[in-house]
């Protein structure tokens, strides 16, 4: 008999409510859950094809262990034997430096990339990570930290109260909103436009996003640092500044005017290519609105100017008061949050405290830029060991980060590998052991990372949908594993993971004076922890030590992971509300407008000023029915407008003598690819587009589906070299490129030789 059952989604950030239909452990349906309190029933193609993704016949249902150079299956205990064997000699022979670790996405996405991962770096003790923050939104985390002392204090614009919507490279019609958690991001933009309010887009490409707008900028790309510049610029020479009841909050407003001087709309306008005015309106629009908020994602961070693009965001709305008021951007305030400390100077924020061996990139956040891993497996100096062994989770750099061919090469050399993945892809293929998670339907899902980014306060948990299948462990129950095997206590209990995680955090928490539990027992406050295993117990924790939790007793009505339980759809925990002083940890306590390693970038940004790109400049796009890297094998979401296809304006065609259809060569610093070319007036003159995460003709793979049209690694066209320098962000947006028809690059490697 089909059952449903409640389970919610885990393949974008929208983190809708989904209503499974279950057949024999098989999903067969998926719909969206109307009673969800967030997404009150929204669904989108992926999650509608959520039954075929979990079912995909490419899974890995066992370990893969390398024998004779070959993978072949294997049990979880020999798996995690060779895990043991494979990473113990390293640490001891070369320390823990020489052992990598590198997050992928999915892990924001999964409960286990949630909990395990920070345990598995504080174990090993290496320094060597390496995330997929860095070729997404470390420059975001780069701006909070310096603004606000704390780089996970991101602001987020208060979709369902603005009056006054201003989006930077941002595509939530295709990408459904990132940085800002909201089922039916496209609905809200119609709502915001139905109450009368008022959309603004800068993208270079025309995108349904951009076709919603009243205002449509498109800029070149690589330039928002400075049109956002000039935009600040105007609102201090109007007098439209106007911090409201965020002035006692702020330090440093009047050495932000001088510091900004430089970038009047006049001195950009021709690096932006937007005339003055439209900068200015811009500026007087924004200063005008009852409240506004502005917004920037992939193409305000993936570019040369990346923290300083991100900086601006919030200065914007700080200038105009809008941060942390509704209907601006306010700071959300999760249900597993810490209890909030008061109000108060921090630690602040650092960067560069270690560098990277080779070509010496500081850290931000603890994290190496990805685009580095290959120098830093492939390159020896002087200074300390390579990389030699890599854990590698929920991670496919080898088409995710700049020159893929140049990483394959270096993972391939690695002493020893291990992939958590459920696929044998492009990265998996180089590790000497796979472990792969089980498909999403049989774990359970609690959304840590984005409730912190969500335009509404809310909280929900689902246990998995389906039972593990026989011979299948659960992602929590490998990783726990793996950090065992990893440090040097392989065989241990993996329940005793969790519980030193809750045995450090309550003995913490008790002696935290502001926290609910403060002077009580961390053992006896364990003893009440509920939960089926340690992953549930420690949600429960967390649940009541936070801003909403029971405090262990403290509040009677407070959360706790029963009361979460008793409410499958979720709790509602109300619309974003003002907070600071309270998230501020600078050493100043105030909102710090001109940080001192902004203030060094800046002679930079006036550098850029002057530049001009002569050619073809390349940005990247996504599609509604595929995500990064690993959508690409499931029949249901491919094909279509969905492919690999080289955007490029008609007037740059005909220059070109590139006929829509026909194949191009595209040629960048790293490498060359082809691709067909598609003639569209919605990229912008000088601007090709080609998506990430295809180029999947790698031999040693197993995702047929996807293999049969690989399409072109767009990030072959990097070398790598590309970074924003505040936070290692790759540059993946504003690339110059040379763009030829394949018939004529043929020609003339035929006349070379000939
Ligand atoms: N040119 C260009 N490059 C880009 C981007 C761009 O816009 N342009 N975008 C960048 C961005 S924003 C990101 S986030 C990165 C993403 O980069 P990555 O994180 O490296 O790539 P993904 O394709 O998201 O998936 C990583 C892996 O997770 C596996 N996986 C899927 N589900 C699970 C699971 O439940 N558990 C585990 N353990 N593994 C799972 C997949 O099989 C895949 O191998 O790519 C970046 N690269
Ligand atoms: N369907 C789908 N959804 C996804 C993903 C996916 O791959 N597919 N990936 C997920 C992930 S990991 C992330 S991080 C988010 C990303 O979420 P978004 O940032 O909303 O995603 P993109 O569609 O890459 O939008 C970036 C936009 O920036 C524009 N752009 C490029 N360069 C510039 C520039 O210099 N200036 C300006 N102003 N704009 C520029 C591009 O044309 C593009 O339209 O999406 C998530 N959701
Ligand atoms: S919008 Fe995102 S979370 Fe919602 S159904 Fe689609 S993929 Fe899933
Ligand atoms: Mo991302």
């Amino acid at each position: 008999m089909p059952r449903t059952a409640l389970r919610i989604c885990p393949l974008c950030e929208a983190t809708c409510g989904l209503t499974l239909t279950v057949d024999g452990g098989r999903v067969t349906g998926a719909r969206g859950d109307r009673d969800d309190v967030f997404s009150k029933g929204f669904i989108c193609p992926k999650g509608a094809a959520f039954g075929d993704l979990d079912a995909d016949p490419d899974r890995l249902r066992a370990p893969l262990v390398r024998v004779d150079g070959e993978l072949r299956e294997a049990t979880w205990a020999e798996a995690f034997d060779a895990v043991a064997a494979g990473i113990r000699p390293v640490v001891e022979t070369y320390g823990p430096h020489a052992v990598g670790v590198v997050l992928g996405n999915p892990n924001v996405h999964t409960m286990a990339g949630a909990l395990y991962p920070p345990v598995l770096i504080a174990g090993l003790g290496t320094r060597s990570l390496f995330t997929a923050s860095t070729v997404d939104q470390m420059p975001k985390h780069v701006s909070s930290g310096l603004l606000f002392g704390d780089a996970n204090a991101i602001p987020v614009p208060d979709l369902d109260r603005t009056d006054h919507l201003l989006l930077i490279g941002a595509n939530p019609l295709e990408s459904n909103g990132s940085l800002c958690t909201a089922p039916d991001f496209p609905g809200r933009l119609k709502a915001l436009r139905a109450r009368g309010g008022t959309l603004t887009v800068i993208d270079p490409r025309r995108t349904r996003t951009a076709r919603l707008a009243d205002r449509h900028i498109a800029v070149r790309p690589g330039t928002d640092a400075l049109l956002l510049a000039a935009t600040a610029h105007t609102l201090f020479a109007e007098g439209l500044v106007d911090p409201g009841d965020l002035a006692p909050h702020l330090q440093g407003l009047g050495e932000l005017a001088a510091a900004l001087d430089a970038f009047t709309p006049e001195a950009v306008a021709d690096a932006c290519d937007v005339d003055a005015d439209t900068i200015r309106a811009l500026a007087r629009e924004l200063a005008a609105a009852p409240t506004a908020a502005v917004y920037g994602r992939i193409g305000s961070c993936t570019v040369p100017h990346g923290t300083l693009a991100s900086w601006l965001v919030d200065v914007l709305n700080i200038l105009t008061g809008n941060l942390d008021r509704p209907g601006g951007a306010l700071f959300p305030q999760a249900a597993t949050d810490r209890t909030p400390r008061p109000a108060g100077p921090g630690r602040g924020f650092a960067l560069g405290r270690w560098h990277s061996r080779v070509s010496r990139h500081p850290e931000a956040k603890g994290e190496l830029p990805l685009a580095a891993l290959a120098e830093e497996i492939d390159t020896a100096t002087g200074r300390g060991e390579p990389i030699r062994a890599v854990i590698a989770v929920a991670a496919n750099p080898v088409l995710s980060a700049p020159d893929g061919d140049r990483l394959d090469k270096a993972l391939g050399s690695l002493d020893f590998m291990v992939s958590v993945d459920p696929y044998l892809n492009e990265t998996s293929r180089h590790a000497h052991v796979v472990l792969p998670p089980p498909p999403p339907a049989q774990s359970p899902h609690h959304d840590f990372a984005f409730n912190t980014l969500a335009v509404r306060n809310q909280v929900r948990y689902t246990r998995p949908a389906v039972p593990l299948e026989p011979g299948r462990m659960a992602e929590t129950e490998i990783l726990a594993r793996l950090v065992l095997a990893a440090t040097g206590m392989h065989g241990a209990d993996p329940a005793a993971v969790d519980a030193l995680v809750i045995d450090q955090t309550l003995g913490r928490a008790a002696r935290e004076p502001h926290s609910p539990v403060h002077g009580r027992d961390p053992e006896e406050l364990a003893g009440l922890l509920t939960g089926e295993n340690g992953p549930e117990r420690r949600l429960d924790m967390m649940l009541r030590l936070g801003p909403y939790g029971d405090g262990f007793g403290a509040d009677p009505d407070g959360l706790t992971l029963d009361r979460l339980l008793a409410h499958p759809h979720g709790i509602d925990l109300g619309p974003l509300r003002p907070r600071l002083p309270q998230p501020l940890r600078t050493r100043s306590g105030k909102v710090e407008l001109l940080p001192g390693p902004i203030a060094a970038d800046l002679p930079r940004l006036r550098a850029a000023l002057d530049e001009r790109p002569g050619g073809l400049v390349l940005v990247g796009r996504r599609h509604l029915r595929s995500n990064n890297s690993w959508m690409h094998n499931v029949p249901a979401l491919t094909g279509g407008s969905n492919r690999c296809t080289l955007h490029l304006h008609p007037e740059d065609a005909e220059a070109l003598g590139v006929r829509d259809g026909e194949p191009v060569r595209i040629k960048g610093a790293g490498g060359e690819v082809t691709a067909p070319a598609e003639v569209t007036d919605v990229v912008r003159r000088g601007v090709v587009s080609l998506p990430h995460g295809w180029g999947h003709d790698r031999p040693g793979t197993r995702t047929r589906h996807a293999a049969a049209d690989p399409g072109a690694n767009v990030n072959q066209l990097l070398d790598g070299s590309l970074l924003d320098p505040l936070s290692g962000n790759a540059v993946l947006n504003g690339v110059p490129v040379e763009v030829a028809p394949l018939t004529a690059a043929v020609t003339k490697t035929f006349r070379a030789l000939t």
